[in-house]
């Protein structure tokens, strides 16, 4: 109790009454006020750095005792060390590390659940998202956008790993989760796979009325290929000046509303240029980033971090956060930064 003038005759009445309450499912707001409603966001989420050839050993390991068809989606959780045993890595999202080896799949389903695929290894396995393949190369984003249906496959000779990035932890915490299985491996084929981008991915949709205005409405497109969004990227770098707080940065959009990508995922790419250092930022979505290229460094509140290819990071919410690239340094990152703006609570501060 943050009362200090309490006396013990008082402290003592006062547990008595609440021992007496709890039968009744009563509790008292004055024990619990300072830590419900904090000056500042107060998280139990720690700061973290995966290796991805250490979370690789252990996938792979995984791979040699259960196949992707018995797991359903064989996955190793990125836990955040602060909250073990909540399958989160912050308190909104959860990450894991997907493997699918040569010639299996991962069976048809859908869920409430919102879903991106950042691919980390491996080039020519798909996802399909309602029947339409979309082929997966290194570094390509990839939605399954809640309630459509989602299958994997890998035809190719060599391992297939992505992080995934869900809601589920959002999703709980509405106690709003449906989901049902297909009864069989794959959709069946809808579209040539790429049919979508062609009709949505380029700042242009199918005629209203049209067949081939198929796909749901407010979520059409689910395929933002690397050699696209780096190109972008370049583009920017060789023609304006880094942002002094992000450095290049660009963000993945849905084209039906010019939003972000999912309604509670939002996700980009940044890139900062050999020897460019960030100003500190902070803001309240906790982010996930992947290093997509380059050496680097971050710092976390001044705690430094090293960065390498393919490590994947989280940044607690309202951590000052710094980078410096060593050379031209690439990330991706997501964060529930769409949700928090739709409920009014987002803020950022640059320092
Ligand atoms: C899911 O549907 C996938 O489709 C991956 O690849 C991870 C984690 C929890 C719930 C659903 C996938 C998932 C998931």
């Amino acid at each position: 109790m943050s009362h200090a003038v309490l006396s013990n005759e008082q402290s003592s009445q006062l547990q008595a009454l609440y021992d007496e309450m709890r039968p009744a499912s009563l509790t008292p707001l004055w024990e619990v006020l300072a830590s419900l409603v904090t000056p500042e966001p107060a998280s139990a989420v720690v700061a973290h750095k995966w290796r991805f050839d250490d979370a690789r050993d252990y996938l792979m390991r995984a791979g040699d005792l259960i196949s992707a068809a018995q797991a359903e989606r064989r996955v190793l959780i990125l836990e955040n060390p602060g909250l073990p045993g909540a399958s989160r890595i912050t308190n909104s999202l959860y990450a894991g590390l997907q493997l699918i080896l040569p010639g299996e799949v991962a069976p048809c389903h859908r869920h409430t659940q919102c879903a991106l695929r950042f691919v980390m290894e491996g080039d020519g396995a798909f996802t399909a998202v309602d029947g339409e393949k979309a082929v997966m190369r290194p570094f390509d984003l990839v939605l399954t956008p809640g309630g459509q249906w989602h299958d994997h496959g890998n035809p190719t000779d060599k391992p297939m790993i992505w992080l995934d990035g869900l809601d589920i932890p959002t999703v709980s915490h509405f106690d709003a989760s449906f989901s049902e299985k297909l009864g069989a491996d794959a959709h069946p084929e809808t579209v040539p796979a790429g049919d979508t981008s062609s009709r949505y991915g380029q700042n242009l949709r199918p005629m209203r009325g049209s067949v081939a205005d198929r796909r749901p409405a407010h979520q059409p497109l689910f395929h933002y290929p690397y050699a696209e969004w780096r190109a972008a990227l370049d583009r920017l770098a060789t023609s304006a000046e880094p942002d002094p707080h992000l450095g290049h940065a660009l963000e993945f959009l849905n084209p039906a509303d010019g939003g972000s990508i999912m309604p509670t995922i939002s996700a980009h790419v940044r890139l900062l240029p050999k020897g460019f250092a960030t100003k500190g930022r902070r803001s309240t979505d906790a982010s996930i980033y992947v290093v997509v290229e380059g050496l680097g460094q971050a710092w976390l509140n001044d705690a430094p971090m090293t960065l390498a290819p393919r490590d994947v990071l989280v940044v607690p919410s309202w951590t000052t956060l710094r980078f410096e690239a060593k050379d031209t340094l690439v990330l991706f990152g997501y964060s529930d930064r769409a949700c928090q703006e739709k409920l009014n609570l987002f803020k950022e501060e640059n320092a």
